[in-house]
């Protein structure tokens, strides 16, 4: 076999090489091809951890489908798919209430637009650096394509940190953010949404800011916005609500059902508060969350209503919760959330929150499955851990897609300029997350892998991109 990677290059210009040159009638193993494929994703994007585990994961799922379909290989698709189509960094100059300035970074990967325009949230964090934000990108890309709507994959962000800042700092900043990236965005080209650290107030001040540059009230080119100024019902519960969907379909195979079942909720953000509340509507037990200080352990059961006041009004810290609570409710700081035993988890702060270590402690606590309400908040040898222990595992693109769900039917309501009811869009939610779950099952068994939800989500939705790619051609 003719070399398939130019050391003259690396050697001459200490680059990194690209990805490896291949021609037809090379002879190349799935296997071996997939592995060059992953060591030129790290050299290309030197020090991105994150994005490469989420290659890898992907990758790892794909032979199958490679196997029987030589011409994905031959075009060069899943190449092409590791490349974001677009990147963009910015500056984000912005003045605090006492008159100092400060200069953030902001991101916007616009990862693949196969599918439709970008579509992804905003992140707010002081982690956020680029490779947070591909990670993010290329998950959202795949999680999207299951969907079954018409949305590409895109994420975006700041290492802006909104923790202590007043009302006027964070729209200051939304607004510096904005009047960047606005020329970018549009709804068929590319339409944000929330992530951590941007909600509804974010959405709103980003909005204004954007009507306006742009002179119009194009509501199609955010989700996640307020009722009263375009947004949909059910989008702030979508994501939590379609994780508890996600679970109930994957204990159904299991002949189980979450009513009477004890629960761990990570987070206490958006997507854990409303899993907590559509679980406790379903007759669940949720007896934990967190914050990044600590976890609260509720033996008789969260409070919802008062975790909202804490949270969502107040956006106090998780540990005025068990203050307020009293009685059986205890906040620890230095503990771990994972060793509290429950039958079911959903990880849903942030990526990687759960090691290998957590992972059998959830196992010996008596956990049977897993739904991941953040993104990639397992670790890979935690997932190799589930999967061992044959502990039903939805991973986060398909598990947590109901957000990115309604935000599309958030779009389909702006482009018609109608409202649905409560009850019409929660059942839509519903269906939506029943068929992510009937797709991955379906594809892990007819690919060889039955109960793999892992496989199921990366290669059925590999195949819808790939196919959409090979459709509109080398563009
Ligand atoms: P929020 O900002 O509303 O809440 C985030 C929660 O996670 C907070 O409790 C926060 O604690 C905690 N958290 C954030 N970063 C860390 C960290 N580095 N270590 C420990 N805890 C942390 O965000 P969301 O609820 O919207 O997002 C949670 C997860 O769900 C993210 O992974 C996001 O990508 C994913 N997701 C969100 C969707 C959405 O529609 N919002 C859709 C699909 C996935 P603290 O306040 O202390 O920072
Ligand atoms: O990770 C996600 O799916 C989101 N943060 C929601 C994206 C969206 O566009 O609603």
């Amino acid at each position: 076999m003719r070399s398939r990677r130019d050391p003259y290059r690396q050697a001459k210009y200490g680059l990194p090489v690209g990805f490896p040159a291949q021609r037809n009638g090379d002879h190349v193993e799935t296997a071996e091809l997939l592995e060059e494929i992953y060591r030129s994703v790290v050299s290309r994007n030197p020090g991105e951890a994150e994005f490469h585990q989420a290659v890898r994961e992907v990758l790892d799922s794909l032979g199958p489908v490679l196997a029987k379909r030589p011409e994905l290989t031959e075009q060069r698709v899943i190449e092409r798919i590791c490349e974001p189509e677009r990147q963009i960094i910015f500056g984000v100059p912005w003045e605090d209430d006492e008159g100092t300035i400060h200069i953030n970074r902001g991101f916007r990967v616009q990862f693949n637009s196969a599918l439709g325009p970008y579509k992804g949230g905003l992140r707010f964090h002081p982690s956020v650096y680029l490779g947070t934000v591909k990670f993010l990108g290329f998950e959202q890309t795949f999680k999207n394509a299951l969907t079954g709507l018409p949305i590409g994959g895109g994420k975006g962000g700041s290492d802006f940190n909104p923790r202590g800042r007043s009302e006027a700092e964070i729209m200051r900043f939304c607004q510096s953010f904005m009047l960047e990236l606005s020329r970018d965005l549009g709804e068929y080209r590319d339409v944000p949404a929330g992530d951590i650290g941007v909600g509804g107030r974010e959405i709103g001040y980003l909005f204004g800011m954007y009507k306006r540059i742009t002179r119009q009230y194009e509501s199609g080119v955010l989700t996640g916005k307020g009722l009263g100024w375009g947004g949909s019902v059910v989008r702030k519960e979508a994501t939590g609500y379609g994780a508890v969907y996600f679970m109930r379909e994957m204990l159904k195979e299991r002949g189980e059902e979450i009513e009477g079942k004890t629960c761990i909720v990570s987070g206490s953000g958006n997507v854990a508060i409303y899993t907590v509340e559509k679980l406790q509507q379903l007759g669940a037990r949720v007896v934990a969350c967190s914050d990044s200080d600590g976890y609260v352990y509720d033996e008789r059961g969260i409070d919802l209503e008062l975790l909202k006041q804490v949270k969502e009004r107040e956006r106090a810290r998780i540990s005025v919760y068990a203050d307020r609570r009293g009685g059986g409710a205890r906040y620890l700081e230095d503990g771990n959330i994972w060793n509290v035993p429950c039958q079911l988890a959903f990880p849903s702060a942030t990526q990687n929150e759960l090691n290998g270590h957590d992972a059998e402690s959830l196992v010996k606590g008596g956990c049977i499955a897993v739904a991941e309400g953040a993104n990639m908040p397992s670790t890979p040898d935690a997932v190799q851990i589930f999967q061992e222990a044959r502990i039903a595992f939805g991973l986060g693109k398909a598990a947590n897609a109901g957000g990115v769900a309604v935000s599309a039917l958030e779009m389909q309501q702006n482009a018609r300029r109608d409202t649905w009811t409560f009850e019409y869009t929660e059942e839509r939610l519903r269906q939506i997350m029943e068929t992510i779950h009937r797709t991955c099952a379906d594809t892990a068994e007819t690919y060889g892998s039955p109960g793999n939800y892992v496989r199921g989500a990366n290669m059925a939705s590999f195949i819808r991109v790939a196919d959409a790619m090979l459709a509109l051609g080398l563009v």
